[in-house]
């Protein structure tokens, strides 16, 4: 599924086509993927289909300013040689079907149904416009030397996030924090997000929010409007006085967005927001606020009927065996059990590990990049970063460094898709920790107490009270056994590749 778009210049006769309907996302992704065209030569048309012309005014006044061609057309003219979906899949219902040669999808939602071989879906990310940032970078092309370009990305990703609040993955905070936009576009658009009649949905949906009556959770239905208003009226339910937590969702024509909100340590958003579109879609974000998607075409797989009763039916159902599935255990103030645990001691691996003070001054704080999230440290001269088996990052102080690992002759290779990278708060000069990476043996260490999960358990580490790490059946939960209190969880596909269970020496 890695598509490169110099792949699409050997077509000659080229539509871009959005879903119907189309957002500021679709627009941005299909007007970038037209500059791309465009600048290699080709003749491409970027349309959409549907009911009726866009009429949104802040969309409009997008197309006015940034210039970008699109038409809305109810029928091609002729049979294309290659038409491309953006932000959305070719064949689903959202999307009005014309006929072409060849197809390839360009998009950020869940896979549903089959894809052609010219295909880059990056389900993960917050917008379509993130991935034509990526696949734009790929072909050497710099978004900051078009300002139009620049600005419609920023504000698709900025449309499709709740105003970058949803955001997670880390390419999708590259394009909100490193693009040069044209600021005083963005403030026009945003002043004209909202019609009267979404403001009359607002209030619709406040009078009518179930508050459940065991749990501190509060759920609504708004009717067909701009996903921003969703996140308005979830920000709104967090902060009465007996909701921890909210979702609050909207069913359009081709599925139900969704908005999510936590405000208890022991729940994160994007968690949550996961969990209920598990296998209906996707959900992300962050601890306090996440977005999520549940397809029409996924959910009547599942046997959901697309009305009101069943997917309000649903999303409680969810919801409420999110909580009642939980164990959450604080590590510290809590003593595990030993029933049901075995012994397990490290193998030995090769991972990466960078000294921070190569990175920044001693006494300065840096941001890295990583796909789990934006990690800060203080720098001083005894901290390591180390580089996981999967990628991940994590700092170790010298002296367990010494203890448990050795150093290696060999160049070190990052394993996974996004390179971490560190940020200089004050400069905001990046830099690829990779480059800066040697390559370490871990050696083992002392050995752990662990079991393999049946349930899904948060626990709060003695490292960091504040959040929660999330075993789910299949991931291990472990103890060191030179200090049971220090409880944590580890994925199951780590698990089976670092770590061999214990034999006993004389045997
Ligand atoms: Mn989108």
């Amino acid at each position: 599924m890695a598509l490169k778009l110099s792949r699409l210049l050997e077509f000659d006769d080229i539509v871009i086509q959005c879903h119907d309907n189309p957002d500021a996302d679709a627009l941005a992704s299909g007007f970038a993927l037209f500059r791309f065209f465009k600048k290699n030569g080709k003749k491409p048309e970027f349309i959409y289909g549907g009911q009726k012309p866009v009429t949104k005014s802040n969309l409009v006044l997008m197309i006015e300013k940034l210039g970008i061609p699109v038409e809305y057309v109810t029928a091609l003219n002729k049979k294309p040689e290659l038409l491309v979906t953006v932000d959305c899949q070719y064949g689903e219902s959202n999307v009005t079907g014309f006929e072409a040669e060849n197809i390839a999808v360009i998009d950020h939602h869940q896979v549903s149904g089959n894809m052609p071989k010219l295909c880059e879906i990056r389900s993960s990310y917050g917008s379509c416009a993130t991935v034509m940032a990526g696949l734009l970078k790929k072909e050497g092309m710099d978004i900051n030397e078009d300002t139009d370009l620049a600005t419609a990305l920023y504000y698709g990703l900025m449309t499709d996030t709740n105003g970058f609040e949803e955001v997670s993955h880390p390419a999708d905070k590259d394009l909100r924090d490193f693009t040069k936009y044209r600021s005083a576009d963005i403030i026009e658009f945003k002043n004209s997000n909202f019609s009267s009649e979404e403001l009359t949905i607002c209030a619709q949906a406040l009078d009518n929010v179930y508050y459940d009556k065991e749990r501190p959770i509060a759920v609504v239905g708004a009717k067909p409007c701009d996903p921003n208003i969703l996140g308005i009226i979830s920000d709104m339910l967090l902060e009465v006085d007996s909701v921890e937590c909210s979702v609050v969702y909207s069913i359009l024509p081709y599925g139900v967005k969704l908005s999510v909100r936590s405000c208890v340590k022991e729940t994160m958003a994007n968690e949550l927001a996961s969990y209920i579109a598990k296998g209906a879609g996707g959900g992300g974000g962050h601890r306090v606020k996440a977005g999520g998607f549940l397809k029409k075409e996924l959910l009547k797989g599942m046997g959901i009927e697309y009305d009101e009763t069943h997917i309000m039916g649903f999303i409680l159902q969810r919801f409420n065996r999110y909580f009642d599935e939980t164990r959450i255990i604080y590590a510290g103030e809590h003593v595990e059990s030993k029933r049901g645990y075995r012994q397990y001691i490290k193998k030995e691996f090769s991972m990466g590990y960078v000294k921070a003070a190569e990175l920044a001054r001693p006494g300065s704080s840096l941001v890295i990049r990583t796909l789990e999230g934006d990690v800060r440290i203080k720098v001083t001269d005894d901290v390591y970063l180390m580089l996981g088996i999967e990628g991940e990052v994590y700092p170790c102080r010298e002296e367990k460094f010494r203890a448990s690992y050795r150093l290696s002759g060999e160049d070190y290779v990052y394993p996974a898709e996004y390179e971490p990278e560190v940020i200089d708060a004050v400069s905001g000069k990046r830099l690829k920790v990779t480059k800066y990476a040697h390559s370490c043996i871990c050696t083992g260490g002392s050995g752990i107490y662990a079991k393999k999960l049946k349930e899904r358990v948060k626990v709060f580490t003695e490292w960091d009270r504040d959040n929660y790490y999330l075993g789910v059946e299949g991931d291990y939960i472990a103890m060191r056994m030179d200090d049971p209190k220090d409880i944590y969880v580890i994925a199951g596909h780590i698990f089976a590749k670092t770590y061999e269970p214990l034999r006993p020496k004389n045997a």
